[in-house]
């Protein structure tokens, strides 16, 4: 193939709520860098354009990168077998988490009929190497880059990020995007997390300036005006001295927008993370959210390195920052799981007393330590998502039991819980009153 005038379509598949598809601006723009042009390129996302729509686009062309988790891979094969009545000579290349997390093997058995090429881990080398080979490997895996700066900002033109302001705006929401900030992998094993399936490569991050410069970008290009919020996208951020160069540079710069960010409660702790916190809030950081999964007594089970004590220090010290704190739970991420340990969330939540409460129902995806294949393999993820899915149960509690609790929590809470939980309804006053979006 003539690969400077392939004909390049990106997709982004359906999926109950989404965010703007970060990961393909990020392929598309780096491969810009060696000679591809974004003429080449047209881009579909499942939330804004009809299947008709994608399909039709896909007929004329030579490479059709799908992005997945594996909540949206049923909904890339009904794609694909519509496509390919119209286009059988496309290659057909996926990426995303919902590749990252599976051997070669189980990737062959689930998706080898319709995917010609698998791109595992960070995208951007991988997706260069099948763009320029003309018989590219079935399977591709790059290692994290050693100097992120490297990565070229996305391409939030092509991923259409217009069409996502627009949609928040017709929701009477302020304006709002998302952004990556460090990128390298997470040290820690928690058994739901697949952020191990990316990288395990810790401890690298783009520079100050580099990070800061998106932000101006965001900010001129895309009006990320002091009202604006940015979801940094990391699975988490580690308040590395960096970070405080980061939040010195964001304010002598003029960048005004809010953002919030994933933190792991017990990195907040020492001395030196809490000055760069506090650097940080004098920057714009609004909100931080913490995955604290469950109450105290079955907290070790989950692989995070917190400790209920810790998790009670970083509430504090957040609330004394005057943040907005989001605390998330998954329910039932372990069999060990009971109707007590599910209730004895809510002394704890009050003790905390965060802003925002979400209740997640787990459900064990590709790349986390507690994902088994042969077990797990026919989890129908299509019809699961953060709230709700028809497959776990405990030792003690079936799904439906979990699923009450779950309502009877999120009820419990309702002041505070997240808004998208509260099916169709805008929000409450508590939440309304402060907190950005937690996803759409
Ligand atoms: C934003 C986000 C959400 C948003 C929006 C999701 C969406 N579908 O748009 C919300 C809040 C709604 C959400 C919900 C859920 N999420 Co979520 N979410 C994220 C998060 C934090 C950021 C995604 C992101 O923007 N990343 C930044 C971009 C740049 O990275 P990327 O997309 O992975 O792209 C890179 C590579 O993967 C690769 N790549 C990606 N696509 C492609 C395509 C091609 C062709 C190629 C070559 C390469 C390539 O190249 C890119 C650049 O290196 C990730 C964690 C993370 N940090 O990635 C979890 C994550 C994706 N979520 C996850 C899960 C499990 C969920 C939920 C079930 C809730 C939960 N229990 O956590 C639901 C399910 C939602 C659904 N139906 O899809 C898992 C997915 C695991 C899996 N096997 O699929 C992740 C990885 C979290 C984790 N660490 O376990 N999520
Ligand atoms: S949940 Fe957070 S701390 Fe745990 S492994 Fe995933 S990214 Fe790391």
């Amino acid at each position: 193939m003539p690969t400077k005038k392939l004909r390049i379509v990106l997709i982004a598949p359906r999926s109950e709520h989404s965010w703007e598809s970060l990961g393909l601006g990020y392929i598309a723009a780096y491969s810009y860098r060696f000679g591809f042009t974004p003429e080449q390129y047209t881009f579909f996302h499942g939330q804004f354009d009809t299947d008709e729509t994608i399909v039709a686009g896909c007929a004329e062309a030579d490479l059709i990168g799908f992005s997945l988790t594996s909540f949206q891979t049923t909904a890339a094969l009904a794609l694909i077998r519509e496509i390919r009545k119209i286009n059988r000579r496309a290659r057909i290349v996926w990426g995303g988490y919902a590749v990252h997390g599976l051997g070669e093997a189980e990737l062959s058995k689930l998706y080898g009929h319709a995917v010609d090429c698998f791109v595992q881990g960070p995208g951007e080398e991988g997706w260069l190497e099948v763009l320029q080979s003309e018989s590219p490997p079935r399977f591709v895996r790059r290692e994290l880059m050693k100097d992120l700066n490297r990565c070229p900002f996305p391409d939030r033109e092509l991923i259409r990020v217009d069409r996502h302001f627009a949609k928040l705006a017709a929701l009477g929401e302020g304006r709002k995007t998302s952004m990556e900030l460090q990128r390298g992998g997470c040290p820690f094993d928690c058994i739901f997390c697949a952020a191990r399936s990316f990288t395990r490569e810790h401890g690298s991050s783009r520079t100050a300036e580099n990070m800061v410069a998106e932000m101006e970008e965001l900010r001129d290009r895309w009006g990320m005006d002091r009202d604006s919020m940015v979801l940094m996208c990391d699975a988490e951020v580690f308040l590395t001295p960096e970070m405080g160069r980061l939040a010195e540079l964001k304010k002598s710069r003029g960048v005004e927008f809010g953002f919030g960010m994933n933190v792991v409660a017990s990195t907040l702790l020492n001395k030196g993370a809490r000055q760069v916190l506090e650097k940080l809030v004098g920057a714009g950081l609004r909100e931080v959210w913490m995955g604290v999964e469950s109450g105290p007594s079955l907290m070790h089970l989950t692989g995070k390195p917190n400790t209920p004590d810790q998790i009670r220090e970083a509430f504090r010290i957040t609330r004394e920052m005057g943040l907005v704190r989001k605390g998330y739970f998954i329910l039932g991420f372990t069999p060990e799981e009971t109707r007590e340990t599910v209730l004895e969330r809510i002394p704890f939540i009050e003790e905390l007393d965060p802003e925002e409460v979400g209740f997640s129902l787990y459900v064990p995806v590709p790349g986390s330590l507690d994902y088994r294949h042969e077990l797990h393999k026919g989890i129908d993820y299509a019809s699961s998502c953060e709230y709700h899915n028809t497959f776990t149960r405990t030792k003690t509690l079936s799904n439906g039991e979990l699923r009450e609790l779950q309502a009877y929590l999120v009820d419990h809470f309702k002041e505070r819980a997240a808004y998208r939980q509260r099916r169709g309804e805008q929000g409450g006053p508590r939440i309304k009153r402060a907190a950005g979006r937690s996803g759409c």
